[in-house]
Order: structure tokens, then sequence, then C-alpha cells
């Protein structure tokens, strides 16, 4: 009751409860069992289950010019997070990889893949990070020359989610336009493209499909170019304001979930001839997680509201988000560990798989410290004194 108790707030229709209910019905039914073992094979059944049980279809408009509902994709991604990291990430990698085809891919790109990220029945990636550009965008290196009908792609990514697994991956390129940020381009790249090689799969933390992609003389025809060129920065940075604030979402219900565990254990256990509960020293603990959540919840739905009110940037708000909700959780996930004991560090414990599960999410789509970068500088230009 507790936890579903931010869903009264005024940032939400009755349809986002609906959606809430629904997706946590479906999720304690669905994602009890899932195998781990073979991240990939887990990962493709996800979004295959997922999209045959219509949830894919919150991750991409159905039709040109309507909105992503990023308080829809926020709920979805603080659901399913409660319940099974992979299956976020599934989810959460649909949106991403699909997300600059959504908001400004051409019609046929569009009829060309989002009905089938939707479906489940392709796999979306986003590819941006290089080896030597990961906070730093505007230095993206692998280049895209310009060949007849066809660009030309040479160069590496790593850190790619669904690397390996994907149908298509969005590349950002640099086409030359200008330097720095005003000269990429963003292409779509099928999976089997004979000049895409999968040179490096990695393994993390927290395993899910990821890995270092080569460009070896990799054509793509004209037409696969999104927007047009020298246009990748924002398109990038534009999807990545959808994206960002869900990633605090994600963070939340990681939080969501320890909080739980943690009253359900210092309820049950005891210490010095009583239950844990009673400890005022472990009622500190509570109240700070439940602090935490509280306030992580209002900026991530804040962000997201604004975003589907008709906001065109909301950099700074979703910034605020994914800094606060993704810091806070690992705080929250910290203090269940400690007031788990011996269990909270034991392989396969909840609280153990969500302290393995929430570190990336301070690195991902924006590092901690480039979060605090974009909220600085969206307050001096406030002032008029952008650096
Ligand atoms: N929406 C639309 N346009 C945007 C934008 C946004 N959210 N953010 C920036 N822009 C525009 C700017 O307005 C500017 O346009 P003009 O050239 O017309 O003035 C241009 O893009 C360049 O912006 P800026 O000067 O802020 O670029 P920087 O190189 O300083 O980069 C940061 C800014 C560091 C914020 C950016 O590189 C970034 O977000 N890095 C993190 C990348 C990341 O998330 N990596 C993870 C990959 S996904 S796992």
């Amino acid at each position: 009751m507790m936890r579903d108790s931010h869903l009264d707030w005024p940032f939400f229709e009755p349809r986002h409860r609906a959606l809430a209910e629904n997706l946590d019905a479906w999720a304690r039914a669905s994602l009890a069992d899932i195998d781990h073992g073979d991240t990939d094979a887990a990962c493709r059944r996800l979004v295959a289950q997922l999209g045959a049980a219509g949830w894919l279809a919150l991750t991409a408009p159905g039709s040109e010019g309507a909105a992503l509902d990023v308080r829809s994709l926020a709920l979805a991604r603080e659901t399913l997070a409660r319940y099974d990291g992979l299956a976020d990430f599934s989810f959460a990698m649909q949106g991403l990889g699909a997300g600059p085809i959504s908001l400004f891919g051409t019609p046929s790109q569009r009829a060309a893949w989002l009905p089938k990220t939707r479906a489940g029945t392709a796999i979306a990636a986003f590819a941006l990070s290089e080896p030597a550009s990961g906070s730093d965008v505007a230095n993206i290196a692998l280049a895209a020359r310009r060949d007849g009908d066809a660009y030309v792609l040479d160069g590496e990514k790593t850190w790619i989610s669904n690397g390996g697994i994907a149908d298509f991956y969005v590349v950002f390129a640099r086409t030359g336009e200008a330097p720095g940020a005003r000269g990429l381009s963003a292409f779509i790249v099928d999976g089997d493209n004979p000049g895409l090689l999968v040179a490096e799969r990695l393994s993390v933390l927290a395993p899910h499909p990821l890995a270092r992609l080569r460009f070896e003389n990799c054509r793509v025809p004209v037409s696969a170019l999104i927007g047009r060129p020298g246009e990748g920065f924002k398109i990038a940075m534009a999807t990545l304001d959808v994206f960002r604030t869900t990633v605090g979402a994600a963070a939340l219900g990681f939080a969501r979930r320890a909080l739980a565990e943690t009253v359900g254990r210092v309820a049950r256990r005891e210490l010095f001839g009583a239950p844990m509960a009673e400890l005022q020293m472990v009622q500190g603990h509570l109240a700070d997680m439940a602090l935490a959540i509280d306030a992580a919840a209002l900026l991530v739905y804040r962000a997201a509201w604004r975003k589907d009110s008709g906001a065109a940037r909301i950099s700074r708000e979703a910034a605020m988000a994914k800094l606060y909700a993704t810091e806070a959780a690992q705080r929250v996930i910290d203090a269940a560990v400690q007031l788990h004991g011996g269990d909270g560090v034991r392989s396969g414990h909840p609280v153990e798989t969500l302290y393995r599960e929430i570190r990336a999410l301070r690195i991902y789509e924006g590092a901690s410290d480039v979060q605090r970068i974009i909220i600085a500088r969206a307050i001096l230009s406030e002032i008029g004194a952008q650096p």
C-alpha cells in the first residue's frame, strides 16, 4: 500500500495508475523464475515476452507525431526494476535504441523498425560511446564518409548495451560538417551488416549483453541517416533527455525493492531480545531510506511530467532526476545490505543482486558528474552566465 501511494500524486492520470497496477500484476506472475544463467538468451526471451504482452508499445509511439509518454516509461521501469533488473534492462534498451527513430525518424524508418521493436521481434541498441569518448560525446571519432548513395562507417564503439544480440544499432558517427558537436550524424545499421563486427563481449558486475563493436568499411544506404547530416549530437542529447529520467525511475524501483526486503527482515529478525525494527538505530536507517525514495520519486516524476506537458527541453530536470535517484538508490541499497548482515552479501540474495545492479546506473547514460555539469550549466545560463 505504502509502495503505491505515489500514484496518487498529481503528476499522474488514471491511465498511469492503471498501467502501474496492471504491469505490477503481470510482473509478479511472469518474472518470478527468470533464468539469468545465459544472459543473452534471458534478454531475448524477456524482449519477446514483454513484446507479446504489449508492454513494449510504451517504448515507441505507434503513430507519427505522437510523443513518448515519459511518465508511462518511468512507471514501467520502476515497476520492472522492483522485480527483475534484466527485465527492466530489456524494456529500457528497446526504448533507448529505438529512441532516435521514434523522435527523429522518417515515416519509412519508423515503419521499418518500430512495429518490430514494439512487438519484441527486433532488438534495438544505441551506439554512442567510444573507447576515447564516453562522457565527451562531441569528441566522437568513428567516421562516416559519403560514397555515392551510401555512407561508409569506420571506427569503434564500446559499452554498447545489447551489443552482439541487437537486430539494429543507432550509431553516432563523425560526418564532419563542423568541428565537435556540430559534425556528428546518426545512422541505422542492421545487426547483420558485414562491416559490423563484435570485437569483444564485455562482462560486468551485473551481467547484461554488452560489447565493443568494430566498424570496418561498413556501408549503409543514405536512407539510413536519421535527421540531417550534422544533427547527430542533438539527436543523441534529446533522446537521452527522455531516457535519463527513466534511469532514475529504474533506480527508484531498485531502492523500493531494497526497502521492502529490509522492512520484512527487520520485522522478523530478533536482535538483543526484540525485533530489529524496535531499535531506534534501525528505525533511523528506515527513515533515511524512505525519505531518499520519496525525494527521488518526486524528481523523477517531476521531470517526466514536465516533458509530457510539452516542455521542449528538460535537460536540467532529467539530470537532477537521474543524478539524485541513482545516488540515493545506492545509499538505500547499501543500508539494506548492512541491515541484512551476512545475508546481504550472500550471492543471489535479492539485496546482494541489487547492490551489484545499482552501481552501473551512476555511470551509464551520463555519469553523475556529467549530470552535475548539465545542472550547473542550466543554472548559469538562466542568469545569462553560460560558460
Ligand atoms: N537537446 C537538444 N540540444 C542539445 C541538448 C539537448 N538535451 N544538449 C545540448 N544540446 C545542443 C546545445 O544547445 C548546443 O547547440 P549549439 O551548438 O547550437 O549551441 C550543442 O548541442 C552542444 O552542446 P554543449 O555545448 O552542451 O556540448 P558539450 O560538448 O559541452 O557536451 C555534455 C555536453 C557533457 C553534457 C554531453 O557530452 C553529455 O551528455 N555527455 C554524456 C554522454 C552520455 O550520456 N554518455 C552515455 C552514453 S549512453 S550509455
